[in-house]
């Protein structure tokens, strides 16, 4: 509903070049737009040109000379014969000629429907940030095969840790006879190269475990009708368990032909209505949900089976390796919930099917604000690898607090595995590059409902586009995505753009300063992962404690005298890790348990670094919202309300965590603070 009041103005001369281009949409071949995508990238067209211009395109077959859009793909095309090996599926060419003149032209050329829709949004985000397209000639491809989005709603309508409302699929146990918000979503998908969704909660629940029966086949057509005029795969998550859960077999064991033939059974029906459909996502053997174990058999048993069953389809399993003890006894100091996923999943190496591809998590623990990067990424040559992100903010603010993660995502995928050297970067690992694999790519879990600004904290949705965005294209950066991202939501105002843009960027740091300190995590309400509680889960089945005590505070996890989680990573990192004077300083209490007096290398005490950091941060997240009261009159007053109203709660409760940490380390080490500021 804000469209309109935050767009960016355009100059008289711009307008005029825009409007010329809009004004003729130019098909090479009608038959394409039988293609629901190619269809689709020309309906956007059509929506930008009437809403943003005011002007309804005239669509035309003919190649005719005079201005306009056109769209192709490589197949039709005759001005380039390597193009469809040079675009691939999903790449696409933009192509200006004569731009302004009477002639002036934009080609779109797509290695596919897909590809072609890809290219269209491409035009549509660069005419509605103002840019020049007159010189325009580039080509993409995306770096992954695999853009996934991940909800995690429940046919209940409940979501998840969904922090932006209740489901837009599921309302009380079925999908929703209205999906014009799923659609709406399908739209903001696509237009940031997203290329498949599962559908519901990897923890898949009683109603959910039913979505793959004959008599849900005509729903879930519904979904995927939806999605794939926007070129986006549906996937459902499943329960390793279905055949018994659904009354149908006696066990589930991957190895019975029973079960074999019961999965394969399921495929045949599901690919009998959705052609299309991409496939299956598991949690198995993690957090309490059923697996291969209970059979004796391992995780490559499991996905294996499942994959057969997809194969003759063309489908695929994405499998999950959330896999660690969670009712861990917490005075067992041998056991290491940091390793569990490493020691799982690599003796499997080269026992997964081509057809299967392994979920991995950007950390070791669990979407911390700060987390090394997980040590199973790149270690598996021979397996299909993805990374999974988590866009909801489960314990970086709940899209109440502003926390900007494409930089930690950036993080990830630069970090260097080694695994074949240098260059060896996680990016390459999951895209399939290094190891030469036929699959990879990116997941995150959504954050979305059904929010009027679909994400809770309006600020939030720049997760959702740097999201697509890097699975795109890893190489931009977090400022040029978030550069993009206000301009194209609220271009009207430069000073908007300029300090949202700066909030956007030290939204991250901000986050971590006040909340726990130096790589340590977990500080926070049990069950909620809202708020300050430093012993929440100190002595919780879990496996997530600080160990802090009188004098010291992090987890030993060195080979040499801990856990020996440092033996996970290859050289340097090994090393880096293993030692306390090398280790880098935001990660010094997840590798180490050092004295509060331990200097870091910032040349602060251990203590001293938390005290500061917490006063700091606390008045940084109140100049937050400071700085976004000075954009009151620049953006529209809906937007401006609910982001005041986020920040309001931020600097109180960032108040809140300041005090609580501060306190509790104070009277933990007896030290004082330097500055002797007020600690409680
Ligand atoms: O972080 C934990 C969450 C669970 C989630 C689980 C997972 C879907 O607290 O809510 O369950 O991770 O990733 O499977």
């Amino acid at each position: 509903q804000v469209e309109g009041l935050n767009r960016m103005e355009l100059s008289t001369e711009l307008k005029g070049c825009y409007e010329k281009l809009l004004s003729h949409i130019v098909i090479t071949d009608l038959t394409l737009t039988s293609h629901p995508a190619a269809a689709t990238a020309v309906d956007e067209l059509k929506k930008l040109a009437e809403a943003r211009f005011g002007i309804t395109p005239v669509v035309a077959s003919s190649a005719e000379l005079g201005a306009g859009i056109r769209l192709t793909v490589s197949d039709t095309s005759d001005f380039n014969p390597n193009e469809e090996a040079l675009l691939g599926e999903e790449g696409y060419r933009l192509s200006a000629t004569s731009i302004g003149q009477e002639t002036g032209r934009l080609t779109v050329t797509g290695g596919s429907p897909a590809g072609l829709l890809y290219g269209t949004f491409h035009v549509i985000r660069l005419l509605l940030a103002g840019e020049d397209v007159s010189m325009l000639q580039l080509v993409e491809r995306p770096a992954n095969p695999l853009r996934l989005m991940n909800q995690w709603d429940n046919a209940d309508g409940s979501i998840e840790r969904g922090y932006a409302g209740n489901s837009i699929f599921y309302e009380q146990g079925r999908i929703h006879a209205d999906l014009s918000r799923v659609r709406d979503y399908a739209r903001l998908l696509a237009s940031v190269g997203v290329n498949g969704i599962s559908i519901n909660n990897v923890n898949v629940h009683a109603v959910e475990t039913t979505f793959i029966q004959r008599h849900m086949m005509p729903e879930m057509a519904r979904i995927a009708a939806i999605f794939r005029a926007y070129a986006i795969k549906l996937y459902l998550s499943v329960n390793f368990a279905s055949p018994v859960e659904l009354g149908e077999l006696r066990t589930a064991d991957p190895l019975e032909n029973d079960v074999r033939n019961w999965w394969a059974a399921r495929a045949e029906e599901l690919y009998a209505m959705l052609p299309d459909f991409g496939g299956f996502l598991v949690k198995a053997d993690s957090e309490h949900r059923p697996g291969p174990f209970t059979y004796g058999r391992d995780h490559a048993d499991g996905a294996n089976m499942l994959a057969d069953a997809l194969a003759p389809h063309g489908g695929i399993v994405v499998w999950r390796c959330f896999v660690y003890n969670c009712t861990q006894d917490w005075r067992d100091r041998s056991t290491d919930r940091a390793k569990a996923a490493y020691d799982h999943f690599t003796p499997l190496d080269g026992r997964f099917r081509d057809n299967v591809v392994l979920q991995i998590k950007n950390g070791p623990m669990d979407f911390q604000v700060r987390e090394p990067v997980s040590p199973l990424l790149g270690a598996m040559p021979r397996t299909n690898q993805i990374i999974e992100f988590q866009a909801a903010q489960e314990y970086t603010g709940q899209q109440r607090h502003l926390c900007y993660l494409v930089p930690q995502w950036k993080e990830a995928l630069s970090f260097e595995t080694y695994a074949q050297g240098e260059g060896s970067t996680v990016s390459r690992a999951v895209s399939g590059q290094l190891h030469n694999r036929p699959l990879g790519g990116i997941a995150s879990v959504s954050n979305i409902g059904d929010d009027a600004f679909w994400t809770g904290h309006p600020l939030a949705q720049a997760n959702l586009y740097g999201y697509g965005r890097l699975a795109w294209n890893p190489q931009l950066t977090s400022e040029e995505i978030a550069d993009e991202w206000t301009k194209l939501t609220f271009g009207s105002s430069e000073q908007a753009r300029t300090v949202i843009h700066q909030m956007l960027m030290s939204s991250w740091p901000i986050y971590e300063s006040y909340t726990a300190p130096l790589g340590v995590g977990w500080m926070v309400t049990p069950h909620t992962h809202y708020g300050p509680d430093v012993d929440g889960y100190e002595y919780s089945r879990w496996g997530t404690y600080h160990f802090a005590d009188r004098s010291g505070i992090g987890v030993n996890r060195t080979t040499a005298n801990g856990t020996g989680y440092t033996a996970q990573y290859r050289e340097p990192h090994r090393s880096g890790y293993e030692s306390v004077t090398a280790c880098p300083d935001e990660l010094l209490l997840f590798f180490h348990h050092v004295p509060y007096e331990h200097r870091l290398h910032s040349g602060k005490t251990i203590i001293q670094h938390i005290y500061d950091t917490h006063f700091e941060g606390a008045e940084a997240a109140a100049q937050l919202l400071q700085a976004w009261t000075g954009l009151e009159g620049f953006i529209d007053s809906e937007t401006y309300a609910r982001v005041q109203s986020r920040h309001e709660e931020q600097a109180a409760h960032a108040t809140h965590w300041r005090d609580v940490i501060n306190t509790y380390f104070y009277r933990k080490s007896g030290i004082a603070d330097e500055r002797g500021r007020k600690i409680y």
